[in-house]
Order: C-alpha cells, then structure tokens, then sequence
C-alpha cells in the first residue's frame, strides 16, 4: 500500500485532526472515523514519551498513519516521537534556513541526516535495526510548520532545504505574529505567499483549518489539511449535547 509520504507527494488530498487529548482512547475513537492519518500533537498537550509510545500503539491497530507535531524544535524531540514509531514529524515554529536544516538532520538518517541509529519500538526493539532505517529512508515524513512573519520572509530559503515533504502553514500562530508586530499585509496575503513559494518549490503544502467548510475551500488549493481535534470535536459534541432541552 502506498503510504502517507507516498501520498503526500502524488498530492492526494489528505484530511485528519490533531489528537490532543492525551488517551489511546481518543486515538481509537477518532481512527475509527478513518481519517487519512491523525497528527498527535505533544506541543500543546501533556503527552509524555510513554504515553505517546501507547498512542501511537493504538493508531498502529486500526491502521491510521500517525504523525506527531513534537513538542519543539530540538533533535531530542524529534528523535523521541520517531523512535517511537510515528509516522513523521511536524516540527513546529520552523522560521529560519538553519532551522529546517536542523529539523531534516535530526529526522533523517544518512546520508540525508543524522539521526541516530538506535531506534527503539520502531525497529521492533532492536531486533530490525536495518529494515527500520530502509523503512525509515522511504517512509518518514518531515513537515516543517510555517507560522510566523519570519518564516514568510525566510520562505524560500527555508524550502529550498532538501528532505522536506510538506509546507505545513499554522494560520492561527502566524495571526498571533502578525498582530504582534502590527504588520499591515493581511494575513491571507502571507498565507498565498507561503502557498505560492511552495509551489515553486515542489514542496507540497498544507495547512490547519478548524472546521469542515474552511477544509472544502483548501482542499480545493492544497492537498493536505490538518482540521480541528479530537478536542475541538468534543467541545463541539459537549456544547450541543448539553445545550437546554426545548421546552
Ligand atoms: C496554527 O494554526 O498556528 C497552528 O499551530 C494549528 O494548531
């Protein structure tokens, strides 16, 4: 079967939700909706190693590519969540060349990269180092999340960087940013500026959106969308489940 890299870079439209909600549960809930994959994100949830470790478990059983959104920049977090067998990484606050370099290093193996050659459950603990680097080389995904003014300015740069599968864009980071420093181009314009320099780049993009509508308008421009979170969902499904009963 073609896998998620495979069908990141043919450009098939992929849609699936953060999970943050720190649960194996959640994970089988929301994979038996069989999303394309689902992207744990350990940057703004309490999700340790451990329990990221059983949570990708649990995306394993019902066959749902997971990737995970590490908790920074740093090779230690990069080299945690892949060890432990996700899918790829996305890696957030990715502003600078140097920065993408540094994230492709720590997710790649050489010659690419150089990620160490230790890893744990992802080479059936020790006992398939070779198949898990060969399977690693083909199937590892590295997104890079672009969402600040730097990361604009710096675009192309930062796509020119080899080893790099997808153009992640963080629309709700870059706002923050972008009002921070009072910066006049809306925030559409930075947005279609990523998108376009990505294009040039070959570099498939993709995008977070919060709900179903904003995925049909992007999914119509890109081929990848992150949408809402388990969380997002129960917020939802709890405000409406609870609302006042009609009289
Ligand atoms: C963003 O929109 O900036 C995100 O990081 C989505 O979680």
């Amino acid at each position: 079967m073609t896998g998620l890299r495979q069908r990141i870079a043919a450009r098939q439209p992929l849609r699936g939700p953060f999970i943050a909600i720190p649960s194996p549960m959640s994970v089988e809930i929301v994979a038996g909706a069989r999303p394309d994959f689902i992207c744990i994100d350990t940057e703004h949830s309490p999700i340790g190693d451990a329990l990221l470790a059983d949570m990708i478990r649990a995306a394993d059983v019902a066959g749902v590519p997971a990737l995970v959104r590490v908790r920074g920049k740093g090779a230690e977090h990069i080299a945690a969540a892949l060890d432990a067998g996700a899918a790829g990484v996305v890696v957030p606050h990715v502003s600078t060349e140097a920065e993408a370099r540094a994230a492709v290093h720590a997710a790649r193996f050489a010659p690419e990269g150089g990620r160490g050659a230790g890893p744990g459950r992802a080479a059936a603990y020790l006992r398939d180092i070779p198949g898990a680097i060969a399977r690693a080389r083909r199937d590892t995904v590295v997104a890079l999340q672009l969402e600040t003014l730097e990361a604009v300015a710096n675009v192309e740069a930062i796509l020119a960087v080899p080893g790099i599968d997808l153009a992640f864009i963080g629309p709700g980071d870059l706002a923050v940013d972008r009002d921070a420093r009072g910066e006049a181009a809306p925030l559409s314009d930075l947005i279609d500026r990523m998108v376009a320099a990505a294009s040039a780049a070959g570099v498939p993009a993709g995008i977070f959106t919060a709900t179903r509508d904003a995925s049909r308008v992007w999914l119509g421009r890109l081929a990848f969308v992150i949408e809402g979170s388990d969380a997002l969902y129960l917020t939802r499904a709890s405000d409406d489940a609870l609302a006042p009963l009609p009289a």
